[in-house]
């Protein structure tokens, strides 16, 4: 037999990957457990509740059971069997009666809560309507009042209910801000789901596609960006009437137009329907949503870096996405950096 020696040093390497494993769970803002506004925090309490009661039941069941376990022992030289009990009224109506008070009470605000996340804002004039659209492997955002098209980044104004209206191009996908809400799928039927949600402070959220999509499935990252109303209202400003901006070098400005906004927008033009716009590319918080543009941090580099890694080998970076390969259409090396340059230069005012 083990001794229990023994046993805790083989459970003390297993017990540390595990809990190495968990934190990795929490790393960042893609935790359902650090809610950063109201319908996550409804969530979260209810989670809460649950667990508390299971942790009650759980310290209640087992102090019993030890109590048993030690009081009614064999004792020594103890031969005779024990008399025996059959059924006791009081103690089934008990064990029957508590369970149904907890299933109860956790089942009073779960109601709630799952009528309360029913509210789409969708006839709120006050909400913002945003048109979310899953892409194999990318998001666009579609700000109906304002005719404003973008991708990747979700900017929003701190404190106002966003409406969502979600749809797909092709696959099933599922819209995902842990720390804001729950998720909300895109069904490829044609059918629009619809919910909402809001954001009190000003923050970058991370989202992600949570429904296996394709190979790049776990690359579907997007940012929602939470801003003062102010803001808000000058970034709309600004996708609204941006200049129409092209590289200088005029023989890159034909290559840029011909081969690259074939299939992306900018500025004024009609949004893509294939490609996600190309407008203020250069005030994102990442490229194709998942190279940050932060080198401060160990996982994130200078946009600049990050544009020529996707436009030297986009499929390396995202295998399977629809963007070929620029070197493919005929682009120089040099070509390919002179429109990353242009297109980091390429900010919102
Ligand atoms: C056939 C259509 C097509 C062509 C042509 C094309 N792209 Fe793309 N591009 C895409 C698609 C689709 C994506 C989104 C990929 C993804 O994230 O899954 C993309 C993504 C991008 C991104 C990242 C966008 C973001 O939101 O972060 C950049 C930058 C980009 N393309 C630049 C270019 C340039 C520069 C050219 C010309 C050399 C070009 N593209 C040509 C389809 C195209
Ligand atoms: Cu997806």
């Amino acid at each position: 037999m083990m001794k229990i020696g023994q046993a805790g040093k083989r459970l003390l390497p297993m017990t540390a990957a595990f809990g190495l494993l968990l934190a990795g769970c929490g790393r960042e803002d893609l935790s359902v457990l650090r809610p950063q506004g109201p319908v996550a925090e409804s969530s979260y309490a209810l989670m809460k509740l649950s667990i508390a009661i299971m942790i009650v039941v759980l310290l209640v069941v087992f102090s019993i059971a030890t109590y048993v376990w030690i009081r009614f022992r064999r004792k020594k030289d103890q031969n005779e069997i024990p008399k025996q009990v059959e059924g006791s009224f009081k103690l089934e109506v008990l064990w029957t009666v508590i369970p149904l008070i907890l299933v109860v009470v956790l089942a009073i605000p779960t109601v709630k809560v799952v009528f309360a996340a029913g509210n789409d804002h969708s006839d709120d004039k006050d909400a913002i309507k945003v048109k979310v659209t899953g892409h194999q492997y990318w998001w666009e955002f579609e700000y109906k009042d304002y005719g404003v098209t973008t991708a990747q980044d979700l900017i929003i104004p701190t404190g106002k209910h966003i409406a969502f209206e979600l749809s797909t191009t092709d696959v099933l996908h599922s819209f995902w801000v842990p720390s804001l809400a729950g998720k909300m799928d895109t069904n490829p039927d044609g059918t629009v789901n619809r919910f909402s949600f809001s954001a009190p402070n000003e923050g970058v959220y991370r989202g992600k596609c949570a429904e296996l999509c394709g190979p790049s499935h776990g690359f579907m990252e997007f940012k929602v960006k939470s801003v003062s109303g102010e803001a808000f209202e000058k970034w709309i400003a600004s996708m609204k009437a941006p200049e129409s901006v092209m590289p200088d070098d005029p023989a890159l400005a034909e290559k840029f137009k011909s081969q690259c906004l074939s299939c992306h927008a900018i500025g004024s033009m009609p949004a893509s329907p294939v490609a996600p716009s190309l407008t203020g590319i250069g005030s994102r918080e990442a490229v194709a949503g998942i190279l940050l543009n932060d080198d401060t941090r160990e996982d994130g580099a200078p946009i600049l870096e990050n544009l020529k890694t996707w436009l030297h080998d986009p499929q390396s970076v995202k295998p399977g996405n629809k963007m070929p390969n620029p070197k493919d259409m005929g682009l120089s090396d040099e070509e390919i950096d002179g429109i990353a340059e242009f297109l980091a230069g390429y900010t919102l005012e």
